[in-house]
């Protein structure tokens, strides 16, 4: 055995078992990012690379944030870890009672965590625990969506729809169905904002409830805009369909916001955008702007007003984890928020979202592109995958892009695009440019 002193540094790569990566493939040929400020990273070799992706969707404030490098320092010296049940600490108090602010009236209570899977296992249970407080154990279904991502432990995984993620894995838990997804090229290719066509694919869920009886579903959970799986944007009032219906046979909808929470559509959430207001609000990433993990769900009175009852020394959740409001995530959280409000981030989606809209159009009638796509700061260019080798395509931009120096993300063979919010529209330019010469390259 070798000591740790004889490989220093990025000369052994091989111990680290990389997530949701081609190991072998990354550990030959290694991306290495060494710093980050505002739009941009630099690689180990000294280059700038553009972020189009937010780090994974979430520096949505950009890059070492001065208010956010400063709490998070100063809350280390002060108070590093305060116990997380039976104690508390003034911060956690002051994020959760700032953070209901983003959200409608009946949201007005927050669940943390440390990242959105935890966040996801979080609210299914809540589910099936409110339901049962109301005496109503035998609503114990779950429903997700095909194509839905709710992060990779079991229940997330469960109630998720993409297939590598969960076939390796088991039986999976059980009383859980799926409505489909809503992605429909064939009528929908090249819109702008929310399609036109598939409002009617929210009668599935009609269906599953007619199939198992509304006495059994406890829970639906859809990514408003599903983005890991592609970018996939509801049709013209899906979501409300949805709503109607869950609400018809007392069903809880959870809005899973990872993505689309903190300013990403233009609106603080996804709910403001739609006009569309679930039981509960999944949150992670964008909510301490990814600098310390953390998560949370925010749950309607009525949730949370059903557990308080009983005799007051009980606990009333046997629910949380060891890291939960931790004193240092919810310093960044703090500054995060202070940094989003005082240059308006979360609104400024909405500013941007035509100029964006525009840009990423411009790319239409390029070389294997079969659809672009786009609502708030986020984006999407589908392309035609390679006959037999699906993936493939979409790979070999995001290395070209690398090389030319933009950070993007591929799912399959769609290129998924979600800039900082303080993108300017000069950087806008530059993610296309790039783009559209790697596009016009790619075999
Ligand atoms: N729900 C949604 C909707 C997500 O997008 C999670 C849950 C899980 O969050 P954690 O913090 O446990 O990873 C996510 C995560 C991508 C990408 O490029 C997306 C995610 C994570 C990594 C990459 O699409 N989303």
């Amino acid at each position: 055995m070798s000591s740790p002193a004889a490989q220093p540094g990025t000369n052994n790569l091989d111990s680290f078992w990389m997530p949701f990566t081609a190991n072998r493939q990354f550990k030959k040929n290694p991306r290495l990012f060494v710093g980050a400020k505002d739009m941009h990273y630099t690689t180990a070799d000294g280059r700038k690379v553009l972020d189009g992706t937010a780090g994974l969707w979430c520096c949505n404030a950009g890059h070492a944030r001065p208010k956010i490098v400063e709490a998070v320092q100063k809350q280390i010296a002060e108070m590093d870890y305060a116990p997380a049940f039976q104690m508390g600490h003034p911060k956690a108090f002051e994020l959760a009672a700032r953070l209901v602010n983003y959200l409608p009236k009946p949201l007005d209570h927050v669940f943390f965590t440390n990242s959105g899977s935890e966040s996801v296992e979080t609210a299914l249970k809540i589910a099936l625990a409110y339901h049962r407080a109301k005496g109503k154990g035998q609503k114990f279904r779950l429903i997700g969506r095909e194509r839905g991502y709710h992060g990779v432990n079991f229940g997330g995984i469960s109630v998720g729809g993409i297939t590598n993620n969960r076939k390796f894995f088991g039986t999976l838990l059980t009383g859980v169905d799926h409505i489909r997804h809503t992605h429909d090229l064939s009528r929908n290719a090249f819109t702008r904002g929310e399609p036109e066509h598939g409002v009617e694919f929210a009668e599935d869920l009609e269906k599953l409830v007619a199939l198992h009886d509304p006495s059994t579903i406890a829970a639906v959970i859809v990514e408003p805009v599903a983005g890991s799986t592609g970018v996939l944007i509801p049709p013209k009032g899906y979501l409300k369909r949805v709503r109607e219906i869950c609400t018809k046979h007392d069903i809880l909808l959870i809005f899973d916001e990872v993505i689309t929470g903190f300013g990403r559509l233009g609106t603080p959430f996804a709910v403001e955008y739609f006009d569309v207001v679930p039981d509960m609000v999944v949150t992670a990433k964008g909510i301490s702007n990814g600098v310390i993990p953390m998560g949370g769900v925010f749950v309607s009175s009525e949730i949370y007003e059903t557990f308080m009852t009983g005799p007051e020394h009980l606990i009333e959740l046997f629910h949380g984890y060891t890291y939960s409001a931790h004193p240092v995530a919810c310093a960044a959280a703090l500054g995060t928020l202070d940094t989003y409000e005082e240059e308006g981030l979360l609104t400024r989606g909405a500013e941007l979202a035509s100029y964006w809209e525009t840009a990423l159009h411009t790319l239409k009638g390029l070389p294997h592109v079969i659809d672009v796509r786009n609502i708030g700061l986020i984006g999407a260019i589908e392309l035609e995958p390679i006959p037999g080798e699906p993936t493939k395509r979409a790979f070999q931009a995001f290395l070209d892009a690398y090389e030319d120096g933009v950070l993007i993300r591929t799912t399959g063979d769609i290129i998924a695009l979600s800039p900082p919010l303080i993108i300017t529209t000069d950087q806008i330019d530059e993610i296309v440019a790039t783009l559209a010469m790697v596009l016009t390259k790619l075999k």
